[in-house]
């Protein structure tokens, strides 16, 4: 599915970000910035120990008490067919707290540092909707919203990569809504 705009286009993908060939796929890393699971796993998994060694001089030098919440910062995307990870750090949902402007952050961040790198076609997960706890459509809904809104530079694709139906059928009513 793809909107026409003269914004960046925004596609939607049911599947695993890993599979994707773009210039940069966004990780919902944890602030240690030393791997976990769900797509950080995954991310390092197949992208080798070529990111996991970037991620650690980034922690040994401007980042050493880790990357705070709502932050982005690139590596090396390693042997996956991308040419950066931007690892961001998404919000854990919490019932009492509206976070939303920490995770509106992580995309809004992802697509700066995106752009500062020239990348044209970013891959994006459902950031805090996994392990976070996020519920997905509020997930979905903070997402194209922020993304929409944020200054996108040299980025003409932006790919949501969802995992299973569920996430897809979240991402596609939140871009029709
Ligand atoms: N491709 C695309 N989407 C995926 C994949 C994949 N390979 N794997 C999972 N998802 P999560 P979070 C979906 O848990 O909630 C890690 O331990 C998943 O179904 O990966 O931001 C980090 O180190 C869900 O919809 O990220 C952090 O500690 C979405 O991706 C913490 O988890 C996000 O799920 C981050 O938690």
């Amino acid at each position: 599915m793809t909107e026409a705009a003269s914004r960046p286009a925004i596609v939607l993908v049911q599947g695993d970000i890993t599979d994707q060939s773009v210039d940069a796929i966004v990780n919902a890393a944890n602030s240690s910035l030393l791997g976990g699971g769900g797509v950080d796993g995954a991310i390092h998994r197949r992208g080798g120990p070529e990111i996991l060694a970037d991620c650690r001089r980034l922690r040994a030098s401007h980042y050493g008490k880790g990357l705070p919440t709502g932050h982005a910062v690139a590596t090396t995307a390693g042997r996956l067919p991308a040419r950066w990870v931007i690892h961001t750090v998404g919000p854990v949902w919490r019932p009492d707290e509206d976070r939303s402007p920490l995770l509106a952050s992580c995309y809004r961040e992802s697509l700066r540092v995106a752009g500062e790198l020239g990348a044209r076609t970013v891959a994006f997960p459902a950031i805090s909707t996994g392990i976070c706890g996020w519920p997905l459509d509020d997930g979905a809904r903070v997402a194209v919203r922020a993304v929409r809104e944020a200054a996108a530079g040299s980025v003409e694709e932006i790919r949501f990569v969802l995992f299973d139906e569920v996430a897809y059928r979240a991402f596609e009513e939140a871009v029709a809504g």
